[in-house]
């Protein structure tokens, strides 16, 4: 949904409960229980929009460098990656979730962010913890359909590489231990929001 069409919405609701309260004070009979049950229906209809919003942690937009394209917003962490699990949750704390890279496009903007930043490499959405013969995104659980794996990768070298990374010196992607101080490569995570 837009956000125009959203602003709407928002404004309808706001509107059918300003009328609704009027209505109680200046009308009576047939009419206005007529009128009163058309404002609850939008009000019902239209009011779940609002539940549906996320509010993202302010404090934490703070802990990332993000960058806009065409509709997404990529969100690169200031810290290094550590935790897989506690990058998908600031992530969503800012209303996104891990990227996930789709297609070779995709991939040359992320390497170009990289670049740009200078960091190694960042985290991103995928893994094969749940079934060692397939890559899955651990946020929908569908098979991931794009990877560009570097050479002798995902070769789980340390025998827990269950998690997923693109690393800008390659040009490709590693698998990782889903826990692990990754300092020493400089590798970040990634998030991105869809922009509604
Ligand atoms: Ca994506
Ligand atoms: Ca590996």
């Amino acid at each position: 949904m837009s956000l125009l069409s959203k602003t709407v919405l928002r404004s309808l609701a706001n509107t059918a409960q300003a009328l609704t309260s009027r209505i109680y004070i200046s009308s009576s009979g047939e009419g206005a229980a007529q009128k009163y049950l058309l404002l609850l229906f939008l009000m019902n209809h239209y009011v779940p929009v609002r539940c549906q919003d996320c509010t993202p942690i302010m404090a934490n937009l703070d802990k990332f460098i993000k960058f806009d394209n065409m509709g997404t917003t990529y969100y690169t962490s200031k810290a290094h990656y550590s935790d897989a699990v506690q990058s998908a949750a600031m992530c969503k704390s800012i209303c996104g979730h891990l990227s996930e890279i789709e297609d070779k496009k995709e991939e040359e903007l992320v390497h170009a962010l990289l670049k740009r930043l200078n960091y190694g490499g960042v985290l991103i959405e995928g893994t094969n913890k749940y079934d060692k013969s397939k890559w899955e995104s651990e946020r929908t659980l569908k098979k991931i359909n794009y990877v560009n794996w570097c050479r002798g990768e995902p070769n789980n070298h340390l025998k827990n590489e269950n998690c997923l990374t693109y690393m800008k010196n390659w040009a490709c992607m590693w698998d990782i231990p889903c826990v692990y101080d990754y300092r020493a490569f400089d590798i970040h995570y990634l998030c991105e929001v869809k922009n509604t």
